[in-house]
């Protein structure tokens, strides 16, 4: 077993990893930014070192200042969590060259895998269904043509050493081609590097859909069924659950074995997530996110699999355990994203001050989260505040228990989204489950209930009026107020 982690991450995801590590009797190593000294992932960790200034190019980017940490505090393993260094080839290959386990895929699957065109070619040859495009880089306008008539318009350009959305141009005819082409080449050279782009037939309003896979380093894979992750905005997953309730038990199993095995044939290890488009019941590969993701822990709940131990396991030389007969999805879980953002004014960042805090509890609900009460939230970084997750029998309960912790939910200081939450609750379309990527534009009447909820609400100060002592009200909000207002 690994003797010692360092967490290349911050925030909620630090935490979570941080507390596997503790359950496996791992000590765990926390690196920061000038910018989260008062952070609790640094308090978490057994100890914990400050790497650079507050911007996350000169501190939780920086390889170099990683990997030193890590040597001088003698750890055998990096856990990189997501985002920053997490996908990085280069990080995972100076990994090796020191002798430090990077916990997640090698670095020859993460380029692969990294190269969006080296993947679909890749995914094609597994027996992955894919969405019809080109299995090469489109470079020269005529090309593209040529490709355009084959698959046929709309369609939809891709930068190859992307993913996750940016840079990518929808073109609707022959006419928008040339001018598309170069602006996604643009883009992809100055956001990744690589003027490399690829096309494919877009597909209007589908489904996200994405498998949960764990890989181990003795050539067997398992899928843990899905997550459904449609209601985003600009590329940003807000709520996020599973199992999908467009999938049946049958789809799920066929297509997380089809899944499974692709893992298993690249020579994945540790946990990753395949991505599909789900459109008119089929299926359509679009990358694979070589991590362990934000939304992990809604297919933890439906499972009971500790993802993140079941990582550390792996990167430690371990087989899986777990068989795909051990596999049983029980119940239904739902994950709301809650972000310190304006949901009045377009969403927008609000860092700042958390002054008073009280987080859901009770049968059924999970808070990760990296904040306290009194905290500051940083402006350098994602505005991420918590995740809430909640699980039920079946998705009617799940629904009906994430409004009653939203209703307990108490964050006053920074604006943040939970109203958001609350309206997308009671959306009568969320709760038949008839989702698609482009559910928040369609649903238009979401900010206006969002406003009902935001004006009935009553004052946290002028809930609970005989109370004088500001502490005092703090601990009886939760207790009484809060929940009323749901009702009210
Ligand atoms: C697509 C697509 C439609 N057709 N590809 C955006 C995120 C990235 N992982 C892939 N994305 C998309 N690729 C084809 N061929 C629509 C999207 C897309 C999307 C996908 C998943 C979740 C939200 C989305 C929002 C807009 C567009």
């Amino acid at each position: 077993m690994l003797k010692k982690i360092l967490v290349a991450n911050r925030g909620e995801i630090a935490i979570r990893i941080m507390r596997a590590c503790r359950e496996m009797g791992i000590p765990s190593v926390a690196v920061y930014s000038q910018a989260d000294t008062d952070a609790l992932f640094a308090k978490y960790a057994d100890e914990a070192y400050c790497i650079g200034p507050a911007p996350a190019t000169l501190s939780y980017l920086n390889i170099e200042a990683v990997m030193q940490a890590a040597k001088n505090c003698g750890a055998d393993a990096i856990h990189p969590g997501y985002g920053f260094l997490a996908e990085n080839p280069k990080f995972a290959a100076a990994c090796e060259q020191e002798g430090i386990k990077f916990i997640g895929p090698s670095s020859r699957v993460l380029t692969l895998l990294g190269d969006k065109v080296a993947a679909r070619r890749e995914m094609i040859r597994a027996g992955v269904p894919v969405v019809p495009g080109t299995n090469e880089c489109v470079t020269e306008f005529d090309q593209a043509r040529g490709i355009a008539n084959e698959i046929g318009y709309p369609l939809i350009i891709k930068p190859s050493g992307g993913g996750g959305g940016i840079g990518m141009t929808i073109v609707a005819n022959e006419g928008d081609l040339a001018k598309a082409l170069e602006s996604t080449q643009a883009i992809a050279t100055t956001t990744f590097g690589i003027c490399d782009v690829y096309i494919e037939k877009y597909l209007t309003n589908p489904r996200h859909i994405e498998f949960q896979l764990l890989g181990d380093s003795h050539g067997n894979a398992i899928h843990l069924g899905e997550r459904e992750c449609s209601i985003q905005r600009r590329h940003q997953k807000l709520i996020e659950e599973s199992p999908s309730p467009a999938v049946t038990t049958r789809m799920q199993a066929k297509m997380g074995a089809i899944a499974a095995n692709a893992a298993r044939l690249v020579g994945y290890e540790g946990a990753g997530t395949m991505e599909f488009l789900f459109s008119e019941g089929k299926f359509y590969f679009l990358e694979v996110n070589a991590r362990v993701q934000v939304e992990h822990p809604v297919t933890e709940m439906v499972t009971g699999v500790d993802i993140v131990k079941e990582g550390i396991r792996i990167a430690s030389g371990l087989p899986l355990t777990l068989t795909q007969k051990n596999i049983h999805i029980t119940g239904s879980a739902i994950e709301c994203r809650i972000n310190a953002e304006d949901p009045l004014n377009d969403f927008v960042p609000t860092p700042g001050k958390i002054m008073s805090y009280h987080a859901p509890g009770g049968t059924g609900i999970r808070v990760d989260s990296g904040v306290y009460a009194s905290y500051t939230i940083p402006p350098f970084y994602d505005p991420m505040i918590s995740k809430l997750i909640v699980w039920g029998r079946d998705r009617h309960e799940a629904i009906t228990r994430m409004q009653r912790a939203l209703y307990e939910y108490i964050i006053t200081g920074p604006n943040n989204n939970i109203p958001f939450h609350k309206a997308v609750m009671e959306n009568p379309r969320f709760m038949k489950g008839q989702l698609g990527t482009h559910f928040i534009e369609e649903e238009t009447t979401l900010l206006a209930d969002m406003k009902a909820i935001m004006e009935r609400e009553i004052p946290l100060e002028a809930r609970l009026p005989h109370v004088t002592e500001y502490k005092k009200r703090v601990a009886a909000i939760a207790a009484v107020a809060a929940v009323r207002q749901m009702y009210s």
